[in-house]
């Protein structure tokens, strides 16, 4: 190879994660620290998930970035802050005597291609696996190894959850510079293989408030935000953490469930109020605690983010029960009038 031509192109994939006790609200806006710590699913990598190209020529004149097929502003702040702190790391690693993937010149320009195989901002955390790959791939690209969640979650608070697979938890820090602000896995999804994800699109519509500004006027107005943080999330990071290695599902449903509610009881508490759920939403919540009631026992649990999608945890051997109650509720034939709903089951990974 001629080496005044040197160029290099690397692919990476990277998981959508699922919280199951939820991230709203930030201390510090620009290094992304939350005010509360959270824990979630990673999703099997080839499901939910981004893939990015990223490719590096002496050729290249600037830095530049598509995602899904469009040419967007490589000047995002946070696009930024992830390129600067893996050119940053990548000249400390080479400066401390590790030469690093030296077919990539520090000084290369990027181009960056990433698409994601599931619709964006449908409340199915895009963001998330999206600035996960953009640190991985980087990181590849300029040959830097090791924990990398403090970049990502530079990129996107939540981001930082899907460096890791099966179930992670995102430690808030206690530091003013976010060095102590990383993920960091609990268990891998070998330690659960029984247990299924299940997506129910209710709608792909755009939400109507973005995670960033939804949660900052939360942190502004909702004292029942600061209630939680303070004095409920530390508490139920260690019962779930501890639900989660007991393989206790009933406790892991019933945490999940309540925290869930009491995310979007926050955000109606956020002035002005803010509305993620929806009519088909309120109809899965019932018809989990019916199913549940039914049975005798918890065997499903719902959660959901910033839109209205449930995402639904039960066990492999419920499924088919579960999926037959919810076309029951939710006719797929039905038009007009009706509700309708669409079902992805998913593993972790
Ligand atoms: C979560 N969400 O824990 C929570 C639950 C939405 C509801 O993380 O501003 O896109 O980029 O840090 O990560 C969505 O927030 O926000 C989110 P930024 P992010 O999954």
């Amino acid at each position: 190879e001629d080496s005044m031509d040197k160029s290099n192109i690397v692919t990476c994939t990277a998981p959508v994660n699922i919280a199951v006790i939820k991230y709203w609200g930030k201390r510090n806006e620009e290094l992304i620290l939350p005010i509360n710590s959270s824990l979630s699913v990673t999703l099997h990598q080839d499901q939910l998930k981004t893939t990015t190209t990223v490719a590096t020529s002496r050729s290249f004149q600037e830095d530049r970035i598509w995602l899904n097929g469009k040419e967007e502003d490589i000047n995002h702040p946070r696009i930024q802050s992830c390129l600067r702190e893996i050119r940053r790391l990548a000249r400390k690693r080479r400066s401390d005597g590790d030469p690093g993937f030296d077919l990539t010149s520090l000084s290369h320009k990027v181009h960056i291609c990433s698409v994601n195989n599931f619709p964006t901002a449908a409340g199915l955390a895009s963001s998330a696996a999206g600035f996960a790959c953009l640190v991985y791939t980087l990181a590849q690209v300029f040959g830097i190894e090791g924990e990398l969640s403090g970049i990502a979650r530079q990129g996107s608070g939540s981001a930082c959850r899907s460096m890791y697979g099966g179930f992670v938890q995102w430690i808030m820090g206690q530091k003013d510079d976010g060095k102590d602000s990383l993920a960091q896995q609990v268990e891998p999804e070998t330690h659960w293989p029984e247990l299924r994800i299940l997506v129910l699109v209710a709608s792909a519509e755009r939400k109507p408030i973005g995670s960033t500004s939804g949660m900052q006027t939360s942190v502004q107005t909702s004292c029942l935000l600061k209630h939680r943080a303070e004095s409920v999330v530390p508490g139920r990071m260690v019962e779930m953490t501890e639900a989660v290695q007991r393989k206790d599902f009933a406790a892991f449903a019933e945490l999940t469930m309540k925290d869930s509610n009491q995310f979007h009881a926050t955000c109606l508490d956020t002035y002005p109020p803010i509305f993620y759920l929806n009519n088909v939403s309120q109809q899965v919540i019932s018809l989990v605690h019916r199913y549940n009631r039914h049975h005798g026992e918890t065997r499903a649990a719902y959660t959901f983010d910033a839109g209205p999608n449930a995402v639904i945890f039960i066990l492999q051997q419920h499924v088919p029960e579960f999926v037959q109650a919810v076309q029951h509720f939710f006719p797929p034939e039905s038009n007009g009038g009706h509700d309708m709903i669409s079902c992805f089951v998913f593993k972790a990974g």
